[in-house]
């Protein structure tokens, strides 16, 4: 049984990210998504909610659960006795970061090992900063991310 964790900021979670899960929960037979509770990092959503809102997306899914963590990827991956990590791939720039830290965790771990899956195209200008950044001013980003994060971004900028 392969459990494959897909960690990330998820500040919030995007349309991006679900087709991401949906597809790695399709090749593996679980999948963890694990969002990054960073003190250091501001963030517009709590971790709390962030989790609360990845997991009110994906209900439908009966091999997908969230969690949160702390600290370095790999610390997270032996406690969970995992070594499969998911990664989303959006352009060339993203490559060059990733393949940095998938090198790097096999530095600190080697028993990490960490799967690219390339973005479907529908979302390859998609990003948790762009969503943000149309809310903000009151954009429209319906499609983008599912209705209740639609909702809980109106409610943090239009309360
Ligand atoms: N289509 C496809 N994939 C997408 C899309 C999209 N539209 N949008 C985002 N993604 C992918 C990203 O490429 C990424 O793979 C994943 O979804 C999550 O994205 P984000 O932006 O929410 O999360 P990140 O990239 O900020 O997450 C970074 C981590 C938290 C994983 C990283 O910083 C980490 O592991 N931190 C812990 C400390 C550590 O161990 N550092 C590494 C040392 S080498």
């Amino acid at each position: 049984m392969i459990t494959a964790i897909y960690p990330g900021s998820f500040d919030p979670i995007t349309m991006g990210h679900l087709d991401i899960i949906e597809r790695g929960a399709q090749i593996f037979d679980a999948v963890v998504v694990a969002v990054l509770e960073n003190p250091h990092k501001s963030a517009l959503f709590a971790v709390e909610e962030r989790k609360q809102l990845i997991e009110r997306s994906v209900e439908g899914f009966d091999n997908v659960r969230v969690e949160t963590f702390m600290g370095l990827l790999v610390d997270y991956l032996k406690q969970r006795g995992a070594r499969v990590v998911i990664r989303g791939l959006r352009a060339v720039s993203d490559f060059e970061f990733e393949l940095q830290n998938a090198t790097m965790n096999r530095k600190l771990w080697p028993w990490a090992e960490t799967f690219f899956m390339p973005t479907s195209t529908n979302y390859s200008y998609l990003s948790s900063s762009i969503v943000k950044e149309i809310a903000k001013y009151g954009g429209d980003v319906s499609g983008l991310v599912p209705p209740h994060v639609e909702e809980a971004l109106r409610a943090k900028y239009r309360p």
